[in-house]
């Protein structure tokens, strides 16, 4: 027993130093290539849509972590597998391991995006794996039978493990380095945004502040790392059913008249109250000067498709993008030039519909098409086609699980209803009462969402829920009827019950017990 376990170490050892000195070669050639994150996302393109949600229900945006680390999990069970054949037969224990590297190297070449060079890190795993158990396992066998000493075998080992650990530490910081965010000088816009107001952050404790900053905002994409992609090299070509395909650089966009504008994303994947919504300062082309300049006049496209760097494709009613709202191809995010996290060098913002029908980051084709011809990646996943954002309020504090002491209670948060006139309106309802008008904060624009709270006084102890609603400017109100983010976005009203205690000894040591709808 104690023997093949020390053969299952040989195996996960080997495979482990594969994986370190091919994470070096990744972080070398193209930090996508590694094997462990290309298996990855080919597990993700190959979850089903039920599964997913399940997933992100579960483990919110821990999901990938817990994804590589499955991943990471059976890769080693078998590694462990491939050692202990090799106690009997190393053939059959290499071969184990060269099968393992060639199912990665699949998913590697799986990639839109993949090259030729992307399959080095693979050949590094392929060749270094099996010869590492190799070694392992002669070292072994010579000090059992008396050729090598009990020292050589463990320096072996360690000598395994230490470059296994350099190895993929290497590669990591490699990576990080590359995806340093480039040096760009974004030009003036010609169409400025008015200047921000001052939100409500000072004077709301526990209010999400009024402008998300980049390094805090959601991030929501398919991708298991940060994509680096060029600016020098980006290219932006619009084709399909257009009068003339036309590629633009990087150069010619800054060269382009850009509008500035508020605007609040939108997951659809967001739960009422969830956390996948942000609010920031956009800097871009407009997307109708770029599509003027292919000619979609005679267009019987219904949909534009867009697609990034690496093949993602997400589509977005061609109606919807040109109705006069201000879609854009972003360059800019809150006065820098976008992070590599949120579409650098450039990537589509559409106010008012959910991220996965207008936000493509990375973008690098806009294919003027029709739902019947081409659908995208989620499209095919059955989610809408036609997805406007719904109007929402969030309660930000007090939190869930917050201790609220006996005097006034300040509820706060955020409500968005993008291209319905803005958020005219935010109530609250304490104990299934009469809806109450909450103090709106400044105006950041139609499209952006808006800050508000509620002094609540007089409560008396015992069980309370709190709920919230907003009214846009049009007249549409937030739905109660709960719906589940699936196709189309969630519905429903942010309303949790806590347990409101009035002074009595020590009331902040006292837990409040508090459920949450979250749909
Ligand atoms: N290339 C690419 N663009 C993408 C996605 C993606 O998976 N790949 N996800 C979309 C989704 S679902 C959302 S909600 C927004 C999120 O943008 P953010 O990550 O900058 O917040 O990006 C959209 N753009
Ligand atoms: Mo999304």
């Amino acid at each position: 027993m104690k023997a093949r376990l020390l053969w299952a170490w040989y195996g996960v050892l080997a495979t482990l130093l594969g994986i370190g000195l091919a994470h070096l070669a990744a972080g070398l050639v193209d930090p996508a290539s590694s094997p462990v994150l290309a298996v990855g996302s080919g597990v993700i393109d190959r979850t089903p849509t039920p599964m997913k949600e399940w997933a992100i229900r579960q483990f919110g945006s821990a999901d990938k972590t817990i994804l590589v680390g499955s991943v990471m999990a059976g890769v080693l069970l078998l590694a462990a597998l491939a050692g202990v054949l090799a106690r009997r037969r190393l053939a059959a224990g290499m071969g184990l391991l060269a099968v393992l590297v060639l199912v990665a190297g699949g998913a590697v070449l799986d990639r839109p995006s993949a090259e030729v060079v992307d399959l080095v890190p693979t050949l590094v795993a392929l060749v270094v794996g099996p010869l590492a158990l190799r070694l392992l396992a002669t070292t072994d066998r010579k000090t059992h039978e008396g050729d090598g000493s009990r020292r050589t075998l463990l320096i072996t080992i360690a000598a395994v493990s230490a470059t296994a650990a350099v190895g993929g530490v290497a590669g990591r910081l490699i990576a990080a380095v590359k995806r340093r965010p480039e040096d760009i000088t974004l030009p003036k816009p010609a169409d400025p945004a008015p200047p921000f107001p001052r939100g409500l952050d000072d004077q709301v404790p526990g209010i999400t502040p009024f402008r998300t900053s980049n390094g805090k905002f959601y991030r929501v994409d398919t991708r298991l790392d940060v994509p680096v992609v060029d600016s020098e090299d980006w290219t932006l070509t619009i084709d399909g059913d257009v009068d003339r395909e036309v590629t633009l650089t990087f150069d010619d966009l800054l060269g382009m008249d850009l509008i500035e504008r508020d605007i609040t994303l939108t997951c659809v994947s967001n739960s009422v109250g969830g956390p996948y919504v942000g609010a920031a300062r956009w800097l871009g082309v407009p997307l109708a000067d770029v599509l003027a300049k292919a000619g979609i006049d005679g267009t019987k496209a219904d949909q534009i498709l867009s697609t990034d760097f690496d093949g993602m494709t997400i589509s977005t009613p061609l109606d919807l993008a040109t109705d006069g709202r201000d879609a854009m191809l972003a360059i800019g995010m809150n006065g820098k030039a976008l992070p590599r996290e949120h579409g650098f060098p450039v990537r589509m913002v559409i106010p008012g519909l959910y991220g996965f029908i207008s936000a493509t980051k990375w973008v690098t084709r806009l294919t003027l098409t029709t739902y019947d011809d081409q659908q995208a990646y989620w499209t095919e996943r059955d989610w809408a086609t036609d997805a406007p954002i719904k109007i929402s309020a969030r309660i930000d504090t007090p939190k869930a699980l917050a201790q609220v002491d006996a005097g006034d209670v300040v509820v706060g948060g955020v409500a968005w209803a993008q291209e319905r006139d803005g958020v005219a309106k935010v109530q609250v309802r304490i104990d299934g009462g009469a809806w109450t008008d909450a103090q709106p904060g400044p105006d950041g624009g139609n499209d952006y969402w808006r800050q508000w709270f509620y002094r609540w006084d007089g409560a008396s102890s015992g069980s309370h829920r709190i709920a919230v609603r907003a009214v846009a400017g049009n007249g549409d109100a937030q739905t109660a009827v709960r719906a589940e983010p699936f196709p189309d976005g969630a519905s429903g009203l942010h309303e949790f019950a806590r347990h409101r205690e009035v002074a009595r000894k020590s009331p902040r040591n006292r837990p409040i017990r508090s459920t949450q709808h979250s749909e």
